[in-house]
């Protein structure tokens, strides 16, 4: 390591003085201005970290669902999943270095990871549409070079679309082709398959308009779209000529309202749906004949794939286990119709795609979804050896079930990615501070049906509210109340909660 080079060209990425980050629920966001020094250290850290695993990993700069003023960044693992949790310590503490300090956290990490610094390492680089993503993937780069580390920038790329490119080029193009078109082409033949087996309903269900969060996005599924025709015909909004980044759209403001994004026209019984700023949720929504919205979210697609998957397996009849992972945030009649209707075990983690992922490895076929829309299904290697297997050998019906499945497993992108208030049991209690938990115990026990918690964010400065009863109104009570306990209770600052 040229430590001297480092130090020079550091300075041309300055920490400033006292600004503490934290590798959180997706890496590092906050304001774009604060975050060149981050950028260029998360070069260096991803040269440390592709050497130590000898493979290609991936650096995306975005801050997806945030305002268009923040921007992050995430690192990606070898098989396409998010940064393992022991380097996600050595990401905060050489974000956090002094600059004087920063030669000798680089020796630490390299010494603690046994780092084998004659390695070769190789980064992929990808962005969102944010209009500070160029410069801040340019002192990815910078941080890069400077360790002597080989990379290939795809520029403008949605998060999954990065890893799969992790994933294509550690498999040596097994997984797929490392470039958009491979992206494009398996994804879309599986799905051209899938949807020929599937039993379709008409002509109505051909058509399908995307919210695109005037995101990333939209520029790659004008790209992608050609792929499904004739069968699907693909209609975007908020392809970002006009909007701004997630502002009144997008799969967040879908979510958190309860209601359609602006710059999107339903008719009824249409099939819509919106993607976050860089494309990585998904939620569906529809207006029926009375004008009534209807939202499936996270919960109902990981309960409609949960039912699908079911029927295959009991097709080909090979006890293949099937679980469903959820957090905290997901609705309480989600969970008791997929344990006590489906029958399928319902495991909850703490919020991140990481903490999902990782728990649904522990099956053969598992199901994760976060309510907000970020999910996918994952087969372990084992299931998809034995789904191969049958759709070759077995007879009839068994054959198309399992056929059914290989299109299913192509289809899915498998590859893995306020601090006062701190939490435990999946974030659904609160240890500190002292009182809160058990104030909420009492709001929640004067509603039907109710749940509700409270936790630090990950990815903005705010405490998010999570409230659930059997009416509207008295959820949005109980959401109020529990807000204003959040105030009272963990020194609340600004304006006090309102009602509604
Ligand atoms: C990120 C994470 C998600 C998480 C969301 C909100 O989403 O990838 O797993 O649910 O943040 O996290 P928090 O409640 O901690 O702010 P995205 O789409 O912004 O990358």
């Amino acid at each position: 390591m040229d430590l001297d080079a480092v130090t020079k060209q550091s300075v041309l990425h300055a920490k400033p003085d006292g600004l503490i980050l934290q590798y959180g629920t997706a890496g590092f966001r906050t304001k774009a201005e604060h975050l060149d020094h981050v950028m260029f250290r998360m070069g260096l850290l991803a040269v440390l970290r592709s050497k130590q695993t000898k493979s290609t990993i991936g650096v995306m700069v975005t801050a997806s669902h945030n305002p268009e003023e923040d921007n992050g960044v995430k690192l990606v693992d070898p098989l396409g999943e998010m940064l393992a949790a022991s380097w996600e310590e050595h990401a905060t503490c050489l974000a956090n270095a002094e600059e004087q300090h920063l030669p000798r956290v680089l020796v630490d990490i390299s010494e603690k990871a046994a780092v084998d610094l004659h390695q070769d390492a190789f980064v992929v680089i990808g962005r969102d549409t944010r209009p500070s993503s160029e410069r801040l993937s340019q002192s990815v780069i910078d941080g890069v070079t400077v360790l002597g580390g080989q990379f290939y920038d795809y520029g403008l790329l949605t998060t999954p679309q990065l890893h799969y490119m992790v994933f294509c080029r550690n498999s040596n193009g097994q997984y797929g082709k490392a470039t958009v078109e491979g992206y494009y082409q398996k994804l879309s033949s599986a799905f051209v398959e899938l949807t020929k087996q599937a039993f379709c309903r008409g002509d109505d269900h051909r058509t399908l308009k995307v919210d695109c969060a005037n995101g990333i996005g939209a520029l790659k599924l004008a790209e992608m779209k050609h792929y499904f025709s004739p069968g699907l015909s693909v209609q975007l909004f908020n392809d970002g000529t006009k909007g701004k980044l997630n502002h009144l759209c997008g799969a967040d403001f879908v979510k958190s309202h309860q209601k359609p994004p602006q710059g999107i026209e339903m008719r009824a019984n249409e099939r819509c749906c919106s993607f976050d700023g860089d494309a990585d949720r998904i939620v569906y929504y529809y207006h029926d004949a009375d004008g009534q919205f209807h939202l499936i979210d996270g919960d109902k697609i990981a309960t409609l794939i949960s039912s699908f998957l079911k029927e295959l397996l009991l097709e080909i009849g090979d006890g293949l286990s099937l679980g469903v992972v959820q957090t905290a945030y997901a609705n309480g009649s989600s969970t008791r119709y997929l344990e006590e209707v489906m029958k399928v075990p319902v495991y909850c983690t703490k919020t991140g795609v990481k903490h999902l992922h990782h728990k649904a490895q522990e099956f053969d076929i598992g199901v994760y979804f976060e309510a907000n829309g970020h999910g996918t299904v994952l087969f372990s290697k084992a299931a998809e050896t034995k789904i191969k297997q049958l759709a070759k050998e077995s007879e009839d019906e068994k054959r198309k079930a399992a056929k059914m499945l290989e299109n299913i497993i192509d289809l899915f992108n498998q590859v893995a990615d306020r601090q006062v208030i701190s939490t435990t049991d999946a974030e659904r209690q609160v240890v500190k501070p002292p009182g809160l938990q058990e104030a909420i115990n009492d709001l929640v026990k004067k509603y039907r049906l109710s749940r509700a918690f409270v936790r630090p964010s990950g990815t903005e400065d705010i405490v998010r509210v999570y409230a659930e009863a059997d009416s509207q109104e008295n959820t949005d009570s109980l959401a109020y109340e529990v807000s204003l306990a959040v105030f009272q209770l963990a020194g609340g600052i600004g304006e006090r909660p309102q009602r509604g």
